[in-house]
């Protein structure tokens, strides 16, 4: 059974970076419903009990009917993402991150702009639904990567491990952004707690 990551801050309090209505709708309806459809879809095959959703999304062909791998990509997907994405917002975050994760972004991007450049071009390039990621490797490396619809580098064998998501689907910023995800990926910084990136980042390269 796969629980929805459960938010230390209320709808209301990422204003007014991420407004309210969109927090609770984003919350309870569409991150409720991944998570609701990839409960049901794993009980149909009995070969997934008791795996972790990481487990899972890294071996989608194993599940061998068709319709039900479509269902458990989708809906695995968004389950992870959402709490990737929903678990590094905060209405008090750390706005730059420090340590060995800025050490190594300035290494391969420069500064903390030079990687959030990157970020917002593939967040912002992306076409239809998607993500841009920025990922994680053993070896400490960092890497950005955008994906359509609720795929996550996750499903690649060397894919590495996100780290933050930021997502790009208009559920996300259409209420209050409408057409201009750039302006909403610009408030996303603002709300986005690098504290919490730099814990996912030091789960990863050890
Ligand atoms: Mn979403």
């Amino acid at each position: 059974m796969f629980t929805q990551y459960s938010l230390p801050y209320g709808f209301a309090d990422l204003e007014p970076h991420i407004d309210q209505l969109t927090m609770e709708t984003h919350y309870t309806k569409h991150h409720a419903a991944y998570t609701n459809n990839l409960n049901a879809a794993v009980e149909k095959d009995s070969s997934l009990a008791g795996k972790s959703i990481e487990e899972i999304l890294s071996n989608l062909d194993a599940i061998k009917d068709e319709g039900l791998r479509t269902t458990i990509r989708n809906n695995g997907g968004g389950f992870v993402n959402h709490n990737l994405y929903f678990s590094t917002l905060s209405p008090n975050p750390a706005s730059a991150p420090k340590g060995a994760l800025l050490n190594q972004i300035k290494e391969q991007y420069k500064s903390l702009e030079g990687l959030q450049e990157e970020l917002a071009k593939q967040a912002t390039g992306r076409f239809g639904s998607g993500w841009a990621f920025l990922v994680a490797f053993k070896d400490g490396s960092l890497k950005v990567v955008n994906t359509p619809n609720q795929d996550t580098p996750l499903m690649e064998k060397s894919g590495g491990t996100p780290i933050l998501g930021i997502d790009v689907w208009e559920h996300a910023y259409y209420l209050k952004y409408k057409n201009l995800r750039a302006d909403y990926i610009k408030a996303f910084w603002k709300a986005l707690d690098w504290a919490q990136v730099e814990l996912n980042y030091q789960k990863v390269a050890y």
